[in-house]
């Protein structure tokens, strides 16, 4: 990893529209804020919360950032824009051309209004514990202390299908 900041994992999902090609480009602009960046394999999911909607594509990016976790919730929704997320009239958990979520930022414990790291509903949710464990198989919540990998181990199965990488090798 190179840069001075700190690792953070990032998840990301698209259900509407041309996910594959809105995920690339949300990826590029993301490369220029996180160096080091890796990005896990592709997943189709099963939706989650909100089950009246189109199944999802998931997966997770990792790199170092300098910025501080609130500036970069700045840039992140500046993508999720550029990309025709729109917040007004949206449905919460609902459908959505891009989202970009912080679920780890090294190991702290971020509580404010807008912003909760470790991200508050990663531990129940295969479609983010997945592809950061493919990426960082060690990785444990900064709360607790205990593995994500044991927290995966206890949920039932939501419907997570690897199909490949989102490049095509
Ligand atoms: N995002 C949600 C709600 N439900 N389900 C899946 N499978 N993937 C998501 O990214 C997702 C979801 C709200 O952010
Ligand atoms: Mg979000
Ligand atoms: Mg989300």
């Amino acid at each position: 990893m190179t840069g001075s900041g700190e690792v953070v994992v990032l998840s990301l999902g698209s259900n509407v529209g041309d996910s594959l090609s809105t995920l690339k480009k949300a990826i590029r602009d993301l490369s220029f804020l996180l160096d080091g960046m890796r990005v896990s394999s592709l997943y189709l999911t099963t939706p989650q919360d909100v089950a009246d909607q189109s199944d999802f594509c998931n997966l997770a990016v990792l790199g170092s950032s300098a910025l501080p976790p609130e500036r970069l919730l700045e840039e992140i929704q500046a993508i999720e824009a550029r990309y025709g997320r729109s917040r007004d009239g949206a449905r919460a958990r609902g459908p959505r051309t891009l989202d970009i979520d912080i679920a780890l930022f090294g190991n702290r414990v971020v509580r404010g209004d807008n912003l909760v790291i470790p991200h508050e509903r990663m531990a129940l949710r295969q479609f983010v514990l997945i592809p950061v464990l493919e990426l960082l198989p060690d990785c444990a919540d900064p709360v607790s202390g205990r593995p994500f990998r044991d927290i995966l181990s206890g949920l039932e199965d939501q419907g997570v299908r690897k199909v490949g990488n989102l490049y095509g090798y």
